[in-house]
């Protein structure tokens, strides 16, 4: 039986609910900051979240919303500055107001630790937007608690592209039979599965609910406190009502047969 080491973490939509009233807030403020006339509505951002990167996402929108836009002759260097901009207002989003974990995660963070099992982030956002929200949301110390923070364009390719699961693996030395990942998106769970994990456990939030989660071995809608037990959408039964330390072990032999 491949014996569990290591808890692969997602962030966005996973660690935190930081998509609707964070990323797209700040997104907002950059275009406005910009004198740009581009208003993210939830509705919008949502259909633009199928595309992962802010970069990626902000060309994107234009393909889609903005083709008549007269883009600047370098495009490339007209997003990264947009792009930037963006993550300092997502910076100061968390730190004032901040944004609260996700129910469940910073309780399976400390037994995790605890226990001695490895942690690590598998993101395809910003290192600084992790370390804003980890610093903010978690602990002023919380990214030394993650061995391997892997974020971002560390990677050539984004989710669904296994690359940033692989990128993480690799650095820790770990095969992903050792493995759990913790996901919220099909995107995300498509980047796991493609990069060999199978333990792949999925919250879901408002954006993400009518995602196809076919590779998962369990959908939740959260991870669980003992006053508000998480609900399983697909998969084997919680025996506690949360996902605790002999719930992974239940998860991944599940996954691992
Ligand atoms: C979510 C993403 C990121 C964020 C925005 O990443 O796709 O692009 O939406 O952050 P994950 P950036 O779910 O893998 O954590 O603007 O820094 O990309
Ligand atoms: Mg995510």
């Amino acid at each position: 039986m491949a014996q569990l080491e290591a808890l692969l973490f997602d962030v966005d939509g996973t660690l935190a609910d930081t998509e609707r009233d964070g990323h797209r807030v700040a997104f907002n403020r950059a275009f406005a900051d910009a004198g740009l006339d581009w208003e993210w509505t939830p509705e919008i951002y949502g259909d633009l979240l199928e595309v992962t990167g802010g970069k990626e996402r902000i060309r994107h929108f234009l393909e889609k919303y903005r083709p008549e836009f007269e883009a600047p002759a370098d495009l490339d260097a007209f997003i990264a500055e947009l792009h930037a901009a963006k993550t300092g207002h997502y910076k100061r989003l968390m730190e004032d107001p901040g944004l609260p974990l996700r129910p469940g995660v910073e309780r399976l963070l400390r037994e995790a630790r605890d226990a001695g099992l490895r942690l690590a982030i598998a993101t395809t956002t910003t290192p600084a937007n992790v370390t804003a929200l980890l610093r903010n949301s978690l602990d002023p110390e919380a990214e030394e608690w993650f061995e391997v923070i892997a974020a971002g364009d560390i990677v050539p390719a984004k989710k669904p592209a296994p690359d940033i699961y692989l990128w993480a693996m690799e650095r820790m030395g770990l095969p992903p039979e050792r493995c759990m990942a913790f996901e919220d998106s099909e995107n995300g769970v498509a980047a796991a599965r493609d990069a060999g994990l199978r333990s792949i456990l999925v919250t879901v939030n408002d954006y993400t609910r009518d995602h196809d989660f076919g590779p998962a071995t369990v959908v939740l809608d959260q991870l669980g406190m003992p006053e508000s037990p998480a609900r399983v959408l697909q998969g084997p039964p919680l025996v506690k009502g949360q996902v605790d330390l002999p719930a992974l072990k239940a998860i991944h032999d599940h996954a691992w047969g």
